[in-house]
């Protein structure tokens, strides 16, 4: 492709300047890896200052307006004001992610633990996670569970898979309105021999059987390596079951790496699943957030970066010419059809995008318009006392 014609580039302008993004809260606040935690200045001390965070990220990149939580790591008394200022700060509460993984009593299992009275517990949270959603207005209720055995005859697989069934209606049934459960599978961690939820097709039964508002997520990083995302991205996307993306890079396991750094030419092809099928708009449903973690690198430049790569991807992704691709596919060109689609891939966007921030009266270069306002060093003088929010607190 070497001119984008004026209609395309209206067509792709319109597609992004409507494009949403949420970030994480956990993203801006201190993580690691088991070794070491590398504190960093002018990180949050409270869930109000990582809503700072993510409003600010908003602020640069126009197209991230809401920030998903982690209960019981974002904990407050009064959710709804947390609401409020996030309204003030210009953003919304977005999904909410209940946590059953950090507890002592989940040392066999969360919602498969043998133990009914654990069970009990977990639901419990479950449905407090539901609650905060009433007073969030959040509209996703995203369930992972790190529920597994370490070793073969533990427990039975079968009857963990039972257990599992009941507390994903326990949690579907207290769903009202709008309301949605969407359910993350991961290949593996923390337990060794058996994940109880270790892949899409697990994910997407026990979503079939509780019902329409039970979706699945897909997150980049819980992959075996060479796993074809983009098939399991079409085929959900078929089956009206793919509900929300936790967007991050992996080079070897759950790295949690800024999206589209190990692999931008995967992120394009997933993007392009989503363009085909047209389900890239709000209105479709589909919540595109990222689940990272950024360890090293300054956090708040990070997410913008992150966000400016997912928008980099779905514009090449916009640019595919789709009656050429479907013109080579429908004849057998194999090569001509590989071209259409590489061709996109290979543009440049970064002029488009450009436009597209100066259209919505953004800085073009939101990472060096971020690094200019002065935000990091004001945060970092103001936050001084207190405790340091970390992933896990
Ligand atoms: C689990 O690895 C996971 O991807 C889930 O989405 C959790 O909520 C998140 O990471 C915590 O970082
Ligand atoms: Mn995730």
């Amino acid at each position: 492709m070497t001119e984008i014609d004026p209609t395309t580039r209206r067509r792709v302008l319109d597609a992004l300047r409507e494009q949403r993004i949420e970030t994480p809260s956990w993203a801006y606040g201190n993580s690691g890896t088991r070794f070491k935690v590398f504190a960093q200045e002018g990180v949050p001390r409270d869930p109000y200052e990582k809503v700072a965070d993510a409003a600010t990220v908003h602020r640069f990149t126009g197209v991230a307006p809401t920030v998903a939580l982690h209960i019981p790591w974002d904990l407050v008394d009064d959710y709804a004001a947390l609401a409020g200022y996030a309204k003030e700060q210009g953003i919304e509460l977005g999904t909410i992610n209940a946590n059953v993984f950090q507890d002592d009593d989940y040392k066999l299992g969360s919602v498969t633990n043998p133990d009914p009275a654990v069970r009990r517990k977990a639901i419990g949270h479950l449905l407090e996670c539901v609650d905060v959603m009433d007073a969030t207005g959040s509209r996703d209720l995203k369930l992972w569970f790190s529920d597994g055995t370490n070793y073969p005859g533990q427990d039975s697989i079968r009857q963990r898979q039972d257990r599992l069934a009941e507390a994903l209606r326990q949690a579907y049934e207290r769903l009202t309105g709008r309301q949605r459960l969407l359910l993350e599978y991961k290949l593996f961690e923390p337990a060794f021999y058996l994940t109880d939820v270790p892949d899409w097709g697990t994910a997407y039964a026990h979503c079939l059987e509780l019902g329409e508002r039970a979706q699945v997520v897909i997150d980049t990083g819980h992959h075996a390596p060479g796993t074809n995302i983009e098939f399991i991205v079409a085929f959900l996307l078929r089956a009206g079951k793919l509900g929300a993306f936790d967007f991050n890079s992996r080079f070897y396991a759950d790295d949690d790496l800024m999206v589209g750094s190990a692999d931008p030419f995967q992120l394009f092809r997933i993007m392009h699943e989503i363009v085909q099928a047209d389900a890239l708009r709000p209105s479709q449903g589909i919540a595109f957030m990222l689940d990272q973690c950024h360890n090293i690198e300054p956090k708040v430049q990070a997410v913008i970066r992150s966000v400016l790569n997912v928008q980099e991807a779905t514009a090449k992704a916009l640019l595919v010419d789709v009656p050429a691709l479907t013109a080579a596919q429908r004849a057998g060109d194999v090569l001509e059809a590989n071209a259409v689609l590489m061709d996109a891939y290979n543009t440049d966007v970064r002029p488009l995008l450009r436009e597209l921030r100066e259209e919505m009266g953004l800085d073009p270069d939101p990472v060096a318009a971020y690094k200019r306002s002065g935000y990091l060093e004001r945060v970092t003088a103001e936050r001084v006392g207190g405790q340091q929010a970390g992933w896990g607190a």
